[in-house]
């Protein structure tokens, strides 16, 4: 396992560098892999990303400006990738080709040559910006904005435990390189499509209560896209509201996908541990935030099992 110092060691002998984010790319795993590809190209080096997914419009600003290079880059690493199978579709053009893995999951699995792994880190940009300092690399406003959406964005803008005095400190100094805090977060939080809030409203219409209320579930079904016109990558906060219900420990989101697979996202309140009740059917994440996939199962079938998984792991 290396740490800081040693992966900014490592990343000082390449020139050529490619970053990969996990599918169904999200606030952090983007701007992780853009601040850190703007810092190497500030040292002079080729730098490029790679996601099996398509970048959402609403993250078109991390990646402002940047052009991919001509030719591929030579070596490979990812940020914010717990396991291959969350590469999506790169998993087999790389599993076995990762020189270096930057995360955050505890449940990060040992797939990279190198790795530095802080799971006590809330957001995979908290590493990248203690790496870009160690690069000694200077902090221009897109790279602040890139670090300050995977902070913000992966701590529910600051409201989760996992947030440490280091956190708020990193934060600072992206402001102080001139992130636009108030608009990332009005971008990240406080926007939403017609379609979006619609396909809220009838995901918590399938909400369902058990273990005497301390644990709620709500339902998407595959159908809920067409219907509404939203789109998935608008949806991954739902997996937050059942845990809002006052009294819930646990809040599930079972949602299907395309190919029938079910996800559970899962969100607890201390102590009950999030990732316990994942691991049981192959899942995992953080304490609090976890999740885990079916394959030919049901949706009430699934319901089912999460519930008593759930049963199990609470006080
Ligand atoms: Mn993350």
């Amino acid at each position: 396992m290396m740490d800081c110092k040693g992966a900014a060691a490592l990343l000082r002998g390449w020139d050529d560098i490619l970053i990969l984010c996990h599918a169904s790319p999200d606030g952090d795993t983007l701007g992780s892999a853009s601040a850190l590809l703007r810092g190497l190209k500030a040292l002079g080096k080729r730098a490029w990303f790679a996601c099996a997914d398509g970048v959402d419009e609403k993250f078109a600003y991390l990646f402002a400006g940047l052009e991919p290079p001509a030719q591929p880059p030579a070596h490979v690493m990812s940020v914010d990738v717990a396991t291959t199978s969350l590469l999506g579709e790169l998993e087999e053009t790389y599993t076995g080709k990762i020189e270096l893995a930057i995360d955050h999951h505890g449940s990060h699995s040992d797939f990279a040559r190198e790795a530095w792994v802080e799971p006590t880190a809330p957001a995979a940009c908290e590493l990248i910006y203690l790496l870009l300092a160690e690069l000694g690399v200077a902090l221009d406003k897109p790279m602040a904005d890139c670090l300050y959406t995977g902070l913000t964005t992966d701590t529910g803008c600051f409201r989760y435990s996992s947030v440490t005095p280091r956190t708020h400190r990193v934060a600072a100094s992206l402001l102080e390189a001139g992130a636009d805090a108030a608009e990332i977060n009005r971008k990240m939080f406080e926007s939403k499509s017609r379609a979006q809030l619609e396909a809220e409203r009838l995901v918590m219409e399938s909400l369902a209560f058990s273990c005497g209320g301390r644990c709620a579930i709500v339902q998407v079904p595959y159908s809920l896209y067409a219907r509404t016109g939203v789109r998935e990558s608008e949806l991954e906060g739902v997996a937050s509201l059942p845990r809002q219900i006052e009294g819930v420990m646990v809040g599930i989101t079972i949602k299907e996908k395309e190919d029938g697979t079910i996800k559970a996202s899962v969100r607890s309140n201390p102590p009950v541990s999030a990732c316990a009740i994942c691991e049981k059917f192959g899942g995992g994440g953080h304490p609090f935030a976890a999740g885990c996939s079916f394959e030919g199962e049901t949706m009430e079938g699934v319901l089912q099992k999460m519930q008593a998984a759930a049963q199990e792991q609470l006080p």
